[in-house]
């Protein structure tokens, strides 16, 4: 049934293996219709959230604001077992997110009596995105939220769109509320992005947008990018396996097929250099297909699916490492010698016993990865997203007699004197007061 690629990387032409690597989402071609909502929004606040929520969502939605009403009802509404299994992996995100945190403050002597440092100050305001419709993720919530509060955001709000009845997603509520979102609005899409930008009668903006999003709130994030900082481009799921002999084909396909049910535009490639496995993954592949739940999108994604042979691991790696996947499997004997040799990816999962599905929900990384191969110079979200590091120096009188020099030598040559008497000034026969 599916008509994925399946090739020996030798033979592989290069239109199809231009589109592999390329799979670039065309975020230009949705601009225009973005930059109309954008200024609707600026233009016409509260209002044009609620006029462009009905067109797109809809429903027409009365406050903007979700209220605590609407929160503890949707608390009643998650099953317990389902609000254990955020609990559980909202403390795996936070304890690994806590990791990530650098310290606050540290200096170094570069030069005798010259003391330079660093300290994170975290954002004042941060805007999670969190999608609802087709891929309604409330883990997407946790994912976002959580690490913005551990680095100690004060404000954190989100954006999630309504249903049609124009109530938010329950689990979703439940989900950001755990995490310690500040403030829930219903509202999604590009009218969500521009709210969190410019701000509205009911939304005040925020210092920087973060979360996943389909090609129209990307297309918003890179529009809006000198009004307000955003985390990265996201675009479909994808995933890329390096397996060899000792992988499962049943394991290996329904990776594929995980990633394959998230979206049509998702991507799965399997690249071996077994090439027993690749026959028996596909065959696997096309049975596991037929038996997935989410059969109609599962089948047009792995239509831009692909299975490799590859002449040996180093031209797999490669290969990977040209392709930059947003999720990299490595299924093989030792799995950490190829680790060592990859140089682009937005996570990495290691082992048979490590599916993306751990890393998407609970076992503490991060889900908001780089995708379309932005992984070649784009991180995952992460901790840093959420402060600024700030430089700091304090120089006694001695590190900067002895610095004098450079300095001002420096400062002349750029024509810059007054740089250079800046420096003079504070060496003349004086006591300057203050330590
Ligand atoms: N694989 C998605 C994240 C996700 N999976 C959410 C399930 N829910 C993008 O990394
Ligand atoms: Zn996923």
């Amino acid at each position: 049934m599916s008509a994925l690629l399946f090739k020996k990387m030798s033979e592989l032409v290069d239109e199809e293996a231009k589109g592999l690597l390329s799979r670039g989402v065309d975020v230009q071609s949705v601009m225009p219709a973005v930059v109309e909502i954008v200024n609707e929004v600026q233009e016409r606040g509260d209002r044009a959230l609620a006029d462009l929520t009905e067109r797109f969502d809809g429903v027409r939605i009365g406050k903007v604001r979700v209220g605590k009403d609407e929160i503890e009802k949707a608390g009643d509404q998650v099953p317990e077992k389902l609000k254990k299994a955020l609990e559980i992996a909202l403390e795996n995100i936070a304890a690994f997110h806590h990791q990530e945190l650098d310290r606050d403050l540290w200096m170094t002597e570069t030069s005798p009596g010259v003391m330079a440092g660093q300290m994170v100050v975290p954002l004042d305001s941060v805007g999670a995105y969190v999608p609802g419709g087709r891929a309604a993720y409330p883990s997407s919530a946790l994912m976002t939220v959580v690490p913005a509060k551990v680095a100690g955001v004060e404000r954190v709000i989100v954006c999630t769109p309504p249903g049609k009845e124009g109530k938010v997603n329950p689990i979703t509520l439940v989900a950001a509320e755990m995490a310690g979102a500040d403030e829930i609005y219903r509202v999604g899409g590009v009218q969500a992005v521009a709210a969190m930008a410019f701000g509205t009668e009911s939304i005040r903006p925020v210092q920087k947008i973060v979360g996943p999003g389909n090609i129209y709130v990307t297309a918003a994030k890179l529009l809006l990018r000198s009004t307000v900082e955003i985390d990265m481009p996201a675009g479909p799921s994808e995933v890329l396996i390096i397996a060899d002999y000792t992988a499962e084909p049943e394991v290996l396909a329904s990776d594929m097929i995980a990633q394959a049910e998230h979206d049509p535009q998702s991507i799965s490639v399997l690249v071996t250099d077994d090439e027993d496995l690749a026959i028996a993954t596909r065959a696997e592949v096309e049975k596991q297909a037929k038996e997935t739940a989410r059969w109609e999108i599962v089948k047009e994604s792995l239509e831009k699916a692909a299975i490799l042979v590859a002449g040996s691991m180093e031209e797999a790696i490669s290969f990977s490492n040209s392709f930059a996947p947003e999720h990299l499997e490595i299924i093989v004997r030792d799995p950490m010698t190829v680790l060592g040799e990859i140089r682009n990816a937005g996570s990495v999962f290691l082992g048979p016993y490590t599916p993306v599905a751990a890393g998407d929900y609970a076992s503490g990384t991060n889900h908001v990865l780089p995708t379309s191969g932005y992984a070649r110079a784009f991180s995952g979200l992460n901790v840093d997203a959420f402060v600024k590091k700030i430089t700091v120096q304090k120089i006694s009188k001695e590190g900067l007699s002895l610095l004098k020099d450079a300095i001002t030598i420096l400062a002349e040559a750029e024509g810059l004197d007054a740089h250079a008497e800046s420096v003079r000034k504070r060496l003349v026969e004086r006591k300057l007061e203050g330590v």
